[in-house]
Formats: C-alpha cells, sequence, structure tokens
C-alpha cells in the first residue's frame, strides 16, 4: 500500500486537480467527506488527508509514504527524514514581513524596545531576522497573525500573502520577501528504499511526467 499525505484547506482544492491529471480519483469527494482515509482508483494507493502542518510529521514517521505540503510547512518543520521530491507548482504565494502602513499602534505607547513580530514561523522569523543582525523578540501565534499589530501585540509580522487583499485590508503593507512558497511532494526516506517500485509510478504521475 501506498499512503499519500494531503493537506487540508487551500493546499487540497489545488491538489483536487493535480490528482486528476495524475490519473488517481479518489474513491469519495476529498472536498466533503468526513472520512480521513480515502480509498483511490488505484488498489494501492491510499490518500489520507490531515492539517498541513501535521503532513511533515505523517511522513517522517513513514505513516505516510509521500505528502503534499507547503514549502512554508516544510521549512518550518525542517525536514527530517524526508525527501522534497518536486515543487507541484500549486498553492503559490510569498511570506513576507509586513507592518502598519501608517506607524500603527505598537510604535507610540509601547513599553517593549526591541522589535516584536507576530507569526506562525518562530524558526524562519528568527532566522531572518538574525540574518539580518536583528535581535527580533517572536511572538508565536496560531492564526490571524495581521491582528497582532493592529492591537499593539507586536511591530511586525511574518505571514503569507497571496493577493494581498488581507493585508490591505487591515491597513498593513508588506515591506520584506522571506520566501517563495508552492506545495512541494515529499517522501519518507526510508520508503524510497524500501517501497521504491511502488512509489515510482505515484511520483511520476504527481510529479506531471505520465499518467499513473
Ligand atoms: O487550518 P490550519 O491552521 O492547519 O492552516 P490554515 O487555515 O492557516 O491554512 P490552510 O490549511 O488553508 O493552508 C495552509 C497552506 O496553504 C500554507 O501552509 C501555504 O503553503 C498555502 N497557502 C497558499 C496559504 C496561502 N496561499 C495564503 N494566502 N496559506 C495561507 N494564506 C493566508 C495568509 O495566511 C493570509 O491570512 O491567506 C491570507 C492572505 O491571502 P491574500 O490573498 O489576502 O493575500
Ligand atoms: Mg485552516
Amino acid at each position: 500500500m501506498v499512503t499519500l499525505a494531503l493537506s487540508k484547506g487551500r493546499i487540497l482544492e489545488e491538489s483536487i486537480p493535480l490528482l486528476e491529471r495524475a490519473g488517481i480519483v479518489p474513491e469519495e469527494d476529498l472536498a466533503k467527506t468526513r472520512r480521513l482515509i480515502v480509498g483511490t482508483n488505484i488498489p494501492d494507493v491510499q490518500l489520507v488527508v490531515i492539517r498541513a502542518a501535521d503532513v511533515p510529521t505523517y511522513v517522517r514517521y513513514g505513516a505516510a509514504d509521500l505528502g503534499i505540503a507547503g514549502k512554508d510547512v516544510l521549512l518550518e518543520d525542517g525536514g527530517d527524514g524526508l525527501y522534497e521530491l518536486a515543487d507541484l507548482d500549486i498553492a503559490r504565494c510569498r511570506l513576507m514581513v509586513a507592518e502598519p502602513d501608517h506607524g500603527g499602534a505598537g510604535a507610540a505607547g509601547r513599553t517593549w524596545t526591541r522589535l516584536r513580530v507576530a507569526t506562525k514561523y518562530v524558526k524562519i522569523t528568527e532566522r531572518h531576522f538574525a540574518a539580518q543582525g536583528i535581535q527580533a523578540d517572536i511572538i508565536h501565534l496560531y492564526g490571524s497573525m495581521e491582528l497582532a499589530p493592529l492591537v499593539g501585540l507586536a511591530d511586525r509580522i511574518v505571514d503569507l500573502v497571496s493577493s494581498g487583499r488581507t493585508l490591505a485590508a487591515n491597513g498593513l503593507k508588506a515591506v520584506e520577501h522571506v520566501l517563495d512558497v508552492s506545495a512541494w511532494l515529499v517522501a519518507n526516506r526510508a520508503a524510497m528504499k524500501t517501497k521504491y517500485e511502488a512509489l515510482r509510478p505515484v511520483i511520476a504521475a504527481l510529479a506531471g511526467e505520465r499518467k499513473i
């Protein structure tokens, strides 16, 4: 059995047409089903649909042989035990540093001195600022980073931007580019040795070389 882990949410939306082009047809509508394990038209291929941030963990431990995950999630995870096989060129966006358009609430009444940055991407953000010689205090949030500078929780945020509408709607502007992001096909390192014959056609189909 080959198990492919898919990221829920916006990567899933773009993974569905990718599977279709690869000739892999899920037995249930992935956008609607409540099942977490879904079989496919290929007898030895099954899908698991999980939180985006959990994909590297499933693949690392071999609970899934293959996975589709954003480069943002992979870099933050560190990628131990994984091979990054192919850029699937879906779910494209940019990881950016952003700040209030007009100075913001943080600056005036604030009691802290060091730069405060709110983000879901603690490791990537630490590395980004350290590379510029800036010691930033990183505030770890799980979502809605755009709110943090508006209520004086942080000076800046590091978050994903695609159309730019979310930043604009909250009076923020992108000031630095951190990383170009897209979803990648990843594999468990051990499975690439022990199950290569089974994985090969699935990898080739997903990477767009030939239908399964
Ligand atoms: O539910 P969970 O907490 O696990 O994740 P989530 O709800 O934050 O995001 P989800 O599951 O929909 O997908 C996350 C993955 O999609 C990321 O890891 C990226 O690889 C990829 N991706 C691509 C994006 C975006 N584009 C994106 N624009 N993930 C999030 N966004 C958000 C961004 O955080 C911001 O709030 O969309 C907003 C900005 O969009 P614009 O168009 O207004 O600029
Ligand atoms: Mg979500």
